[in-house]
C-alpha cells in the first residue's frame, strides 16, 4: 500500500505532461492518493482532463479556476465538497509575471502593473487557496505544497520580479505555517532546479542555464519533473509530519556549491 493510501488532494498548475504539477500528480498517484485538479483556462482543460483520467481521477473532479478570481477559487471548493467530505491537502504549482518583465534589465523592464501581477498570481494565490481550503481540511492533518525557485535567495538573470514574488512566496510558507499550523495543517515549499516546462519556453538562453545548472550541481546533471514529484508526495504525507515551514531545495544540490570550475569534469 502507498504512502497517500486514502488521502485526497487538489492539484493546481497542470497545463502539459511537463508541468511539475503532473509529475507531483504521478507521484501522488503512484502512492495511492486521490486526485482533483483545476484548469486555467479552457483550453487547457483537455490537457488537465488528460492527466486527471492518467492518474486515476475523473471528469467531475476538474474545474476551472483562474487563481485572480476569488470567485473561481470559492467555486472549486464548493464543488469539491459535493464530491469529497474533505481534503488532505493542496498543491500549488502555479507562477506567471508579464513575459515582458523577464526579458532585460529588471530597472529597465519592470513596472508596477507587472510587480502587482506576479505578486498575486505566483505568490498571493497560495494564500487565497488556502484560506479557501481551510474548512475542507479541518480535522485532517492537511498539507500545503508550492514551488519556488532559487532566485527569490540569489539574483538569476532575467528572472527580474519573479524573484520578488517568490520570495514572498516562501515568507507566506512561514507565516501560514504559523498560523495554522495549530490546525493540524503543514506548509511546505520545493524550491525546483531548473526545469524545460511551458513556464520555461521562451526564456531566452533557458538552454545555456540549464546547461550551468547541471556543471554546477553536485549531481552534475539537471532534475526531473519525477523527482521533484517524488519530494512532493513525500512533503504532502504523513512521512514529513514533523516538517512545516520548510523551503526543500530539489535542485541535485546546486544551491549548496558557491564556486564551481566550468571544465572541473574534464581536467580531473
Ligand atoms: P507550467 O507552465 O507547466 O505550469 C505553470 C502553471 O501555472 C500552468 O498550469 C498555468 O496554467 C498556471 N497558471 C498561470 N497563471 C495562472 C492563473 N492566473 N490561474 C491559474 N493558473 C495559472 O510550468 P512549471 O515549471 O511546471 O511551473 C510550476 C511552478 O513551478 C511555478 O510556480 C514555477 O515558478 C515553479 N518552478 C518552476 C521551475 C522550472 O524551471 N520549470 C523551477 C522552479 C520552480
Ligand atoms: O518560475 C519559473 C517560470 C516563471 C515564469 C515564466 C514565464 C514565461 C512566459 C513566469 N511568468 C512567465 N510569463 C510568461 O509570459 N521558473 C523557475 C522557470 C524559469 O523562468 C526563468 C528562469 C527560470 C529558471 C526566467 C528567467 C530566468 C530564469
Amino acid at each position: 500500500m502507498g504512502f497517500l493510501a486514502g488521502k485526497k488532494y487538489l492539484i493546481v498548475g497542470v497545463a502539459s505532461d511537463r508541468s511539475i504539477a503532473t509529475g507531483i500528480a504521478e507521484a501522488m498517484h503512484r502512492e495511492g492518493a486521490e486526485l482533483a485538479f483545476t484548469y486555467q483556462t479552457d483550453k487547457l482543460r483537455s490537457r488537465v482532463l488528460k492527466a486527471a483520467l492518467a492518474y486515476g481521477s475523473s471528469e467531475d473532479l476538474i474545474f476551472p479556476c483562474d487563481v485572480v478570481s476569488d470567485e473561481e477559487i470559492a467555486a472549486v471548493f464548493t464543488e469539491l465538497s459535493k464530491r469529497w467530505d474533505g481534503l488532505d491537502g493542496i498543491v500549488h504549482a502555479v507562477g506567471f509575471a508579464p513575459g515582458s518583465e523577464l526579458d532585460g534589465n529588471y530597472i529597465d523592464v519592470g513596472t508596477r502593473e507587472g510587480f502587482r501581477i506576479a505578486h498575486d498570481i505566483s505568490s498571493y494565490s497560495f494564500f487565497a487557496l488556502a484560506k479557501a481550503g481551510r474548512e475542507m481540511m479541518r480535522g485532517r492533518n492537511g498539507s500545503l505544497l508550492t514551488l519556488t525557485y532559487h532566485a527569490s535567495q540569489q539574483t538569476v538573470p532575467n528572472y527580474n520580479v519573479m524573484g520578488m514574488a517568490k520570495a514572498s512566496l516562501e515568507a507566506s510558507v512561514r507565516y501560514l505555517a504559523s498560523s495554522v499550523g495549530p490546525e493540524g495543517i503543514r506548509v511546505n515549499g520545493i524550491s525546483a532546479g531548473p526545469i524545460r516546462t511551458l513556464a520555461a519556453s521562451g526564456i531566452k538562453k533557458f538552454r545555456m542555464m540549464l546547461d550551468a545548472n547541471a556543471s554546477k550541481a553536485p549531481i552534475r546533471r539537471n532534475v526531473t519533473i519525477e523527482e521533484v514529484g517524488n519530494a512532493a508526495a513525500f512533503l504532502c504525507s504523513d512521512l514529513a509530519s514533523g516538517i512545516s515551514g520548510e523551503i526543500m531545495y530539489v535542485d541535485g544540490g546546486a544551491n549548496t556549491v558557491a564556486m564551481a570550475f566550468p571544465s572541473d569534469d574534464a581536467e580531473a
